[in-house]
């Protein structure tokens, strides 16, 4: 890192208290327009950078890793999910790569308990029925959606927003499972009266409700696959405020099509930014719950999100390695 304050490129704006804050310590390059960056103004920035600052728009693959300039050394990215990253191009050449989890935990959990009360009590539905002025009156058999309250839970990913998701679940009576590469501490378990399931699949034929809580890596990638997801019971609802990719959309589309699954709460999609017409069609006909990617978006989240990425580059420039470091053996 050099004497002189670094160049730190940020692809998107940011809070302004964070803005401020990086203008105050680094030489800070602001994307005032918050354009989503192209391929090729990334490869511009990364030539220049110290520090490039991406979030979950910017593809900073193989090619852009190959024209970073020899000052690049950090990339610190502002978002908890690093798979718009190839983490082990940069690794190669000796850029280290930073994210900023623990500070969305539960605002991700939160918007998860939220689109599986939309889907199963009909909350989207419902809010459009006065503006939309077709509320007549009362009646004892309309608008009815079905109780949460006893239902199985089945959360695939036990991390932070998986534990703090079952955290909210328990409090709603839901009786928690969950699937993850290993079992939580026998701790956590027993505060959370969870049910660990080795097997996926079998965890599947038997939830009221799944969540996605995973990250998207290699091994994720489809996780629900079109056979997965025809585990699920026809009544189930599918919900995920994860990754688009760790669920086969095409063949969850299909499913709601065809009534062979109750609903979903979708917050993230597969080809992102891009949403399927026949999913907008099943958002129309009310079929599924559809967000934009909302699932930090709070104004607390998106200031603490920020002063992580402060904090990682301050720590990395001052030669420490920064707590929130990501190697490509853990993506
Ligand atoms: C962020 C997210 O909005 O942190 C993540 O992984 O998915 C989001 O909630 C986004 O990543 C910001 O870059």
């Amino acid at each position: 890192m050099p004497h002189q304050k670094p160049l730190v490129v940020v692809t998107r704006r940011l809070p302004e208290s964070v803005e401020t804050r990086m203008r105050e310590l680094f030489n800070a390059s602001l994307n005032i327009d918050d354009h989503a960056m192209s391929k090729d103004e990334l490869i511009e920035a990364v030539k220049k950078a110290h520090v490039l600052v991406p979030t979950v728009t910017d593809e900073i693959d193989a090619d852009v890793i190959a024209a970073a300039g020899e000052h690049l050394k950090l990339i610190a990215n502002f978002g908890n999910g690093v798979d718009h990253i190839d983490v082990a191009a940069a690794q190669a050449r000796g850029i280290s790569v930073t994210n900023t989890p623990g500070v969305l935990t539960d605002d991700t959990a939160d918007m998860t308990m939220a689109l599986i009360l939309a889907v199963s009590r009909r909350i989207a539905e419902g809010a459009r029925v006065i503006p939309e002025g077709h509320f007549h009156g009362w009646s004892p058999t309309w608008m009815l959606g079905h109780r949460i309250t006893g239902k199985r839970i089945g959360i695939v990913g036990m991390g932070r927003i998986g534990q703090a998701l079952a955290r909210r679940a328990k409090a709603f009576g839901l009786q928690v499972h969950y699937h993850n590469r290993r079992p939580v501490a026998p701790a956590i378990e027993q505060e959370l009266e969870a049910t660990y399931w080795d097997s996926l699949d079998q965890m599947l034929t038997r939830m009221d409700i799944v969540s996605v809580n995973c990250p998207h890596t290699p091994a994720t990638y489809h996780l629900l696959s079109g056979r997965r997801l025809k585990l699920l019971k026809r009544d189930a609802i599918l919900v995920n405020t994860a990754r688009g990719e760790i669920i086969d959309e095409t063949a969850l589309i299909k499913m709601l099509e065809a009534g062979e699954l109750a609903g979903a709460g979708l917050d993230v999609f597969e080809h992102e930014p891009a949403v399927s017409p026949r999913m907008l069609k099943l958002a129309k006909q009310h079929k599924i719950v559809v967000l934009p990617h909302m699932g930090s978006a709070t104004v607390e989240g998106r200031v603490e999100m920020g002063e992580k990425v402060i904090i990682n580059i301050r720590t990395f420039m001052d030669g420490h390695r920064p707590q929130d470091r990501v190697i490509a053996s853990m993506v």
